[in-house]
């Protein structure tokens, strides 16, 4: 068939400027054109592949990262349309590849994932790629179309035949590298999504593999259970108090709610909530309504049973101490709300969770008054816990209010009282601690000595919490308060430095402190306030010259600069108290020297950093033990 180039239509033209726009523009489509962003683009794909497959007619899908780094997505469902559309007088399948968030446009009615808040589209990605092919089997043909930087290079042409029982579509595409900072994609990214977007959409498989390794890395997501293995997957690591999942399911009003959850021994809530497979971090009406049905169903099963006098009453913190829940929504036009737009605005979410919720809910309780009955006593000693908890706190509010806010007597503070200018090293050891005071610069470096290991926060209720020596440091050396207390305004601090070890034990000690700031004062993390300072691992000394080295391959590097002989003298550091003051300032505190990690949270992964804290701190060995086999190749790329 001819090439099209020259035949373009008044809509053709239109068509290539909406692309120009978002190639002039891509982070107003994809928010970013670092790695998230190229990863989005998978995702955009992959959602219309999981919309075929809610709509019911696809059951595969397979993502390949090639070998050239290029991406191919290819599933089982009907293949796109491929008659003329007769707006555009175009093929459907270019439509979507070429009109701006022409994905719902047709098909009609059904549940989408694409176009809902992510969801830009397939003409997003064509526009942001080098090159970008499409393959369609339908109806015993074989179509194909190519596009190069989102312009038609081919039209849609019949190539083949094809077996009639074996429609789909696959899209192959090469990121743009003149738009992406970052063009390698990661594999345990597009892993941590998939397997979310498995587990989301029950009895889908999704099979990602990864052609760049010999031999390819492969893995299979497929949950028959859904999100009922979503929760016992973000459990694993931990003790669940009962054995069933509690399963919810129902439509009303034309909102399909799904729910699991389940309790274990520890004392957080992990709850995550999602709107057409998107997570929403910040809640919304669908989360409220979840909210609003547990309280009110445990608080009336209680009474009932005589568990509660009629005066009492449970909160719905007390209810959720331990509770890992999925609470999934389809809905089939969501609006989202709030500053990130990450809310469910929409009212009939929050009548249709309460409902489904409140009336299996009473029915499970009335069928297992054994779990019942578990789940009301972990709630009573976590109201108990909590009072004194309560208690403990009004008491250091009023201590600090008389001593007119004492620090700790450990904190050697810095002299500059503004918090911009101000950084604060939270230092594993008296000894290093010592080395650090001697070394810092008075005016805006604070050290915080901390002995020993700090506790776990992911095993030990809220008044042991706040009883801890080390804890309680932090908390006023921070200014801040801590949970409805909490005030970022009054953090002393802008940057708060984590600096251990460079071994496995200062590694453990620097994860107890991200849980601990993760699970009680997760703003800061999120504000990009917490860093991880690094201290170099090598010191080369050769004719009165001294270099440091904070990774293997830098002191491969240096030794080849100045020559591999008998000169050199190498000192490995296995720790902080063998540098002295002036070893300290110059590789690890100087800021006009030094390397800081910022600690970041990247919100659409939260249930898989619960899982990962849970894994590393929690009390089973073996879950701990894959985990770390599975992730030791990538641990460079874990952003905690
Ligand atoms: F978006 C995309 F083009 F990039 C893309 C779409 C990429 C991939 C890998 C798959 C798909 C896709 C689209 N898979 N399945 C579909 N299905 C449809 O577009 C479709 C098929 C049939 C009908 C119909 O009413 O007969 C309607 C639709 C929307």
């Amino acid at each position: 068939m001819a090439n099209q180039t020259e035949n373009y239509g008044g809509d053709q033209i239109q068509v290539l400027e909406g692309l120009e726009a978002v190639r002039k523009r891509p982070g107003m489509y994809i928010g970013s054109t670092s790695a998230r962003g190229l990863h989005h683009l998978v995702y955009e794909i992959v959602d219309n592949s999981v919309d075929e497959a809610l709509a019911g007619f696809c059951k595969n899908i397979v993502v390949h990262i090639n070998a050239d780094n290029s991406i191919t997505v290819e599933d089982d469902g009907r293949g796109i349309p491929v008659d003329i559309n007769h707006k555009t007088g175009r093929p459907a399948a270019e439509v979507v590849f070429t009109v701006l968030h022409a994905g719902g446009k047709f098909g009609g009615g059904g549940y989408k994932v694409s176009g809902g808040l992510h969801g830009v589209g397939a003409s997003v990605v064509n526009a942001l790629s080098n090159w970008l092919e499409v393959k369609i089997r339908r109806d015993g043909k074989v179509y194909e179309q190519r596009y190069e930087k989102g312009k038609i290079v081919t039209d849609l042409t019949v190539t083949g035949d094809c077996d009639p029982e074996n429609n789909g579509t696959t899209v192959h595409f090469m990121p743009d590298d003149t738009i992406f900072e970052e063009t390698i994609f990661e594999y345990p990214v597009l892993k941590q999504r998939l397997r979310e977007t498995a587990f989301l959409t029950k009895g889908i498989r999704i099979t990602l593999n990864d052609w760049r390794d010999d031999p390819v890395h492969t893995h299979e997501f497929h949950y028959e259970g859904g999100i009922k293995q979503f929760v016992e997957y973000l459990n694993r690591g931990k003790t669940a108090l009962y054995e069933s999942i509690i399963y919810c399911e129902g439509k009303v009003n034309n909102v399909y709610v799904e729910v699991a959850m389940q309790h274990n021994d520890s004392y957080n809530d992990s709850t995550f909530s999602f709107v057409n497979n998107i997570t929403t971090p910040e809640g919304g009406t669908h989360l409220t309504g979840f909210r609003n049905a547990l309280t009110k169903t445990f608080n009336d099963y209680a009474k009932a049973n005589k568990i509660l006098k009629d005066n009492e009453t449970l909160t719905g913190d007390d209810i959720r101490e331990g509770l890992t829940a999925i609470i999934s929504v389809k809905i089939e036009e969501p609006q989202f709300e709030g500053q990130t737009k990450q809310k469910l605005g929409n009212s009939e979410a929050r009548g249709a969770v309460e409902n489904v919720v409140s009336q299996q809910l009473t029915y499970f309780l009335e069928q297992n008054p054994a779990v019942a009955k578990t789940i009301c006593e972990k709630a009573l000693l976590a109201q108990r816990a909590r009072e004194a908890a309560r208690k403990a706190r009004d008491l250091t509010r009023r201590k600090t209010a008389l001593e007119g806010g004492s620090l700790p007597g450990k904190l050697a503070d810095c002299s500059d009282k503004d918090p911009k200018n101000c950084e604060i090293f939270i230092v594993e050891g008296d000894s290093a601690g010592g080395s650090a005071k001697t070394a810092r610069s008075r005016a805006t470096q604070a050290i915080l000595p901390l002995r020993g290991k700090i506790l776990n926060v992911e095993k030990a209720r809220l008044d042991r919490i706040y009883d801890n020596a080390e804890i309680k440091a932090m908390i006023t050396a921070f200014g801040t308060g801590i949970h409805d207390d909490f005030d970022i305004e009054k953090l002393r601090y802008h940057k708060i430095i984590i600096m251990t070890d460079a071994d496995v034990d200062g590694a453990h000690i620097a994860t107890l402190m991200l849980t601990f700031l993760y699970r009680f004062m997760p703003e800061l993390i999120k504000g990009g306030y917490v860093y991880l300072a690094t201290p170099p691992l090598y010191k080369l000394e050769k004719n009165k010259k001294v270099w440091y080295a904070y990774s293997d391959e830098e002191l491969n590097q240096i030794l080849n600069e100045v020559g591999r002989d008998n000169n050199n003298k190498i000192q490995r550091y296995k720790g902080l108290g063998e540098m002295d003051a002036e070893q300290l300032w110059d590789t690890t505190m100087d800021p006009e020297k030094r390397i800081l990690k910022r600690v970041i949270i990247d919100e659409e992964s939260a249930s898989e950093i619960d899982v990962t804290f849970t894994t590393l701190m929690g009390d089973k060995v073996e879950p701990r033990r894959e985990f770390i086999e599975e992730n030791a190749r990538y641990v460079q790329n874990l952003d905690i």
